[in-house]
């Protein structure tokens, strides 16, 4: 297998020369960077299929663990060619291009990561620290948005809390896995309370969990029903309340929630969020149900994406704390209480 070596000024024009000898397939083995700036890319010719057929075993394997670092490298160019005014920065402290895409990877947006960086100290003029050391700092940048709280964990009164958020998001599963735990695991005692009058069937389906773990829940339509049932239930620890799901646009129903939950003092509401939401429509929900002044997110179908650093863009934009996420369908084990540490490690982020 014949290498070769190019040098150029910069990244771009030594690919380019790769390129335009070596063809689009050619496949880059390494980049460094040299004394006096310059850069150096070895490539080697792309492999026909002949060529292919002649190989034996070590090299096939040597060539699989060739083309994952190619794919990571191909990556990093690809970022390093987006990072603008970065690039100079990273050529300074080449771990940090591992770390950024390790972030990207995550589904943290490109400005955020490029702040945890700087942050963590990245880009200091005289800061080639090592790499390792690198993860573990701009990974704490990334934990100290993480903001937790838990609505249940106090011994003052009744807790009495909402979920609202849209439709399909997970709300009536996640009062269930709330209930279910709150009662099995932590011997509380639990009632529920579904305010969907818009649909006899969702009251049904929260009744059915209710019955299943043999508490009560009482069907509430306007505010003297929901007062009514709070009454009935004073001497439970916790009140749990299910709300209609809300296209985020549908501002007067949103309005019609807030006349219903929005001033009864006790109630704290909670906004859930599908991780599967796209950044842009999960700041708009958040915006458009802030008028319910909920007091924080949680975070499902986190099973269902590998991008869910979507949790940390949100907390960028709008920093509010987090109380549960969950994790997959099953009632009650897919859902976790919220800690820093749970939460970096679900982005895939420990060193
Ligand atoms: N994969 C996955 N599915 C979930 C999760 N949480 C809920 N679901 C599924 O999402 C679907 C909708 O769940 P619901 O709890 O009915 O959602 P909702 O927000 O109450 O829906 P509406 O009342 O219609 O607004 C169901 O199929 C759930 O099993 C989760 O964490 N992961
Ligand atoms: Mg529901």
């Amino acid at each position: 297998m014949e290498v070769k070596k190019y040098q150029a000024n910069t990244i771009h024009d030594a690919v380019n020369l790769v390129k335009q000898e070596l063809g689009p397939d050619a496949l880059i083995l390494s980049t460094r960077r040299m004394h006096g700036g310059k850069v150096e890319i070895s490539a080697m010719p792309p492999l026909s299929s002949k060529g292919q057929a002649l190989m034996d075993q070590r090299d096939t394997d040597f060539l699989g663990s060739l083309k994952s670092e190619l794919m990571s490298i191909k990556e990093m160019i690809f970022l390093l060619s987006r990072s603008g005014k970065l690039e100079e920065r990273f050529m300074l402290n080449p771990g940090a291009i591992e770390v950024y895409s390790r972030l990207i990877r995550s589904g943290i947006a490109e400005p955020y990561a490029q702040v945890f960086l700087e942050k963590g100290g990245a880009f200091k003029k005289n800061g080639e620290l090592p790499s390792k050391d690198l993860d573990k700092r701009v990974f704490k940048e990334v934990m100290k948005v993480i903001e937790v709280t838990d609505p249940f964990g106090h011994d003052r009164g009744q807790a009495v809390s909402a979920l609202i958020g849209p439709t399909g998001v997970g709300k009536t599963t996640t009062i269930a896995k709330l209930a279910a735990n709150l009662s099995l695991k932590h011997k509380k005692s639990v009632g529920l309370i579904s305010i969907d009058n818009y649909r006899i069937a969702a009251v049904d389906q929260l009744k059915t969990y209710a019955r299943i773990l043999g508490m009560p829940c009482f069907a509430a339509f306007d505010r003297t029903e929901l007062e009514f049932a709070l009454t009935r239930m004073k001497e439970k620890d916790i009140i749990l309340i299910d709300t209609a799901g809300h296209g985020h646009y549908d501002v007067e129903r949103i309005e019609d929630l807030r006349e219903l939950i929005g001033s009864y003092p006790p109630l704290r509401s909670h906004l859930v969020l599908s991780a599967v939401t796209n950044e842009l429509e999960m700041e708009r929900v958040a915006k458009n149900f802030g008028q319910l002044n909920f007091a924080s997110y949680i975070f499902t179908k986190t099973d269902e994406t590998q991008a869910r650093g979507v949790i940390i863009n949100q907390l960028f934009k709008s920093r509010m704390p987090i109380s549960f996420v969950t994790t997959g369908q099953r009632v009650p084990e897919d859902i976790f209480k919220a800690t820093r540490t749970r939460i970096l490690s679900l982005l895939g982020l420990h060193s």
